[in-house]
């Protein structure tokens, strides 16, 4: 029997109040819902405040570079398909520097959950705009306000026919666990943007804001694999802000066709030195 317990209990580096609590805690909660044990699980980051979290659950992690939290994990999920693999990144980590490898992900479909702790804004490097930052918002560069577009990660992602998109939001625990459970249940891609407030650095999108805006969508509204319908319900915004699963589409699994995965995990198999040696012998 798995408990919250099992995954530790540490002190953070982040603000008091910021919305990362919010999904750490929903995060254990869905781990030990699902019954998953630490040793099962691998968690992947990049740089940043959402980077951190990993940082603050006992089990295995994998920190690598800002913006390269998708290729490691990927990676990770072929080498040892066994585990669950999830990756956790900010909107600038996974929307900017890594927007690349998430447009590559979506269409790579390995069974990864991406969560985006999505503040709109740079919280580590302490408040520049980010991808998802709001048009018009000051920050201490954008003196005038943001003039760049707002990217909406969720059309974008629905756009690609991710395998599985939904939002939630820091300050609804018990939503977002129910949704990260669902993610991590999903087999392929699965992304969970979540609208989380950083209180020091944005002073616009804060809990309040949100709070007055979000609302639970009627998941039987439309067919989840209707994606016209996803996509359109992805460009509401503003006044209304829906919360939930937009779209789930069933599509063949990165790594699920692949022979050499067919007798086991990569992880357990001996490795043919004399192949590597002969590979290398190419090159001289
Ligand atoms: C290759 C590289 N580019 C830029 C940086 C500087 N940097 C570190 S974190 C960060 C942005 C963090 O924003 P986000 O991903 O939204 O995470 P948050 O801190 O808001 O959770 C940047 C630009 C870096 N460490 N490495
Ligand atoms: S700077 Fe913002 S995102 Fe970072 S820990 Fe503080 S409140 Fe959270
Ligand atoms: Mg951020």
């Amino acid at each position: 029997m798995v408990s919250v317990e099992d995954y530790g209990n540490f002190d953070t580096a982040w603000c008091p109040g910021c919305g990362d609590f919010g999904i750490l805690k929903a995060l254990k909660k869905a781990l030990v819902d699902l019954g998953r044990s630490p040793n099962e699980m691998l968690l992947v980051s990049g740089i940043g405040q959402a980077g951190k979290l990993p940082h603050y659950l006992k089990c295995n992690f994998f920190n690598g570079l800002h913006g390269r939290t998708l290729p490691p994990a990927t990676a990770a999920k072929i080498v040892n398909h066994e585990l669950t693999v999830m990756a956790i990144a900010g909107d600038g980590d996974c929307y900017g520097e890594g927007g690349n490898h998430f447009i590559h992900a979506i269409r790579r479909n390995p069974n990864v959950t991406l969560l985006v702790h999505n503040n709109q804004i740079y919280g580590l490097t302490k408040g520049q705009a980010s991808p998802t930052s709001e048009r018009g918002m000051k920050t201490k560069v954008n003196q005038e306000g943001v003039f760049n577009r707002q990217l909406n990660p969720l059309a974008l992602a629905i756009s690609q026919d991710c395998s599985f998109v939904g939002r939630g939001f820091a300050g609804d625990i018990k939503h977002l666990t129910e949704l990260i459970s669902k993610a991590i249940e999903h087999k392929g891609f699965s992304l969970v943007d979540i609208l989380q407030p950083c209180v020091t650095f944005n002073k616009l999108n804060t809990f309040k804001w949100y709070s007055e805006r979000v609302y639970e969508m009627d998941e039987s509204e439309y067919p989840l694999n209707d994606r016209v319908k996803a996509f359109e319900k992805s460009l509401e915004w503003g006044e209304r802000i829906p919360l939930g699963v937009l779209y789930v589409n069933e599509r063949p699994v990165f790594g699920d066709s692949l022979d050499a995965l067919k007798s086991g995990p990569l992880v357990r198999k001996e490795p043919k030195t004399e192949l590597v040696n002969e590979l290398i012998d190419g090159f001289m």
